[in-house]
């Protein structure tokens, strides 16, 4: 007999922080070293595109070369062995949770080894660099090819299927995101007015703390494999 029915999970930059990826806000971020508007929404791309490229191809570089830790393994379990349903959704647009084993994943912010044509929409695998120069093998046309991620003004990815989760979840943890951001920094809210049991996994308090009835606080490498395992009942 599972613990909960359906568990929610939640995932920020935080998860993928001691595989050596940087997150956003904590100190020497990536926001204390670009500008939101000037790398990370469609106006930037149609101002720059370029400047836009460079910084994800300089972010898809570092993520090609970065392993899980053992915060993703222990979710990849979860999905594995745990007898309710599990729904794992991650803002990140790293490969990690897959890389760990992860099968059926909700990137609601796309994926950085994904590129899309701003022209026809044509969406591909895509590990090297985008330059403006190249032309979309689809339509023929240059110059719109861009990361398939979701940009600041875009709509997120399966947002139907998130809040059909959050609807019938018994069980929501948050993991390694400082709940800046919407609508994923809504989630929480939502589940706990729903009446889920909600959790809280981060190196320190987010700014969300007051929708979680239970916080553990730590690395992530350390407490998602410890709370995992209780799940589990091991
Ligand atoms: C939309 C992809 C509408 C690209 C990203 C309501 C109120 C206020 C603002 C808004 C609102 N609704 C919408 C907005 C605007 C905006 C927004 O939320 N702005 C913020 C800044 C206020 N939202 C949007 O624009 C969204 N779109 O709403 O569209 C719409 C409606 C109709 C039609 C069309 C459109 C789109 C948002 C998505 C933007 N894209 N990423 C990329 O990656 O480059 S967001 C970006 O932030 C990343 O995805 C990242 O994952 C995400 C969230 O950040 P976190 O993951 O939380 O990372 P952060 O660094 O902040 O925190 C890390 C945490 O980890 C910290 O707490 C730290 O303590 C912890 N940590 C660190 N190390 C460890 C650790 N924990 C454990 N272990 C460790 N070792």
């Amino acid at each position: 007999m599972a613990p909960f029915e359906h568990v929610v999970i939640l995932t920020g930059a935080g998860l993928s922080a001691e595989s050596g990826l940087s997150t956003f806000r904590d100190k020497g971020g990536i926001w204390s070293k670009y500008r939101i508007e000037d790398v990370a929404s469609p106006e930037a791309f149609a101002r720059d595109p370029a400047a836009v490229l460079a910084f994800y191809n300089m972010r898809r570089r570092t993520v090609l070369g970065v392993q899980p830790n053992a915060g993703h393994a222990a979710l990849a379990r979860l999905e594995a062995d745990y007898p309710g349903k599990v729904t794992i959704v991650t803002q990140n647009v790293d490969p990690l949770h897959e890389r760990a084993g992860t099968k059926d994943l909700i990137h609601m912010h796309g994926e950085i080894l994904k590129a899309r044509c701003a022209h026809c929409g044509d969406a591909m695998r895509w590990e090297d660099d985008l330059t403006t120069d190249l032309a979309c093998r689809a339509c023929g046309k240059a110059g719109g090819l861009r990361p398939d991620v979701v940009w600041f003004g875009e709509m997120p990815y399966d947002m139907d299927r998130i809040h059909a989760a959050l609807e019938t979840c018994d069980l929501f943890v948050s993991i390694g995101t400082s709940g800046t951001v919407y609508p994923a920094a809504g989630f929480s809210a939502k589940a706990l007015s729903l009446g889920a049991h909600t959790v809280e996994l981060n190196l320190e308090p987010s700014r969300r703390r007051d929708m979680f009835v239970e916080a553990i606080h730590g690395k992530a490498s350390e407490i998602v494999p410890a709370y995992v395992a209780r799940l589990l009942g091991r």
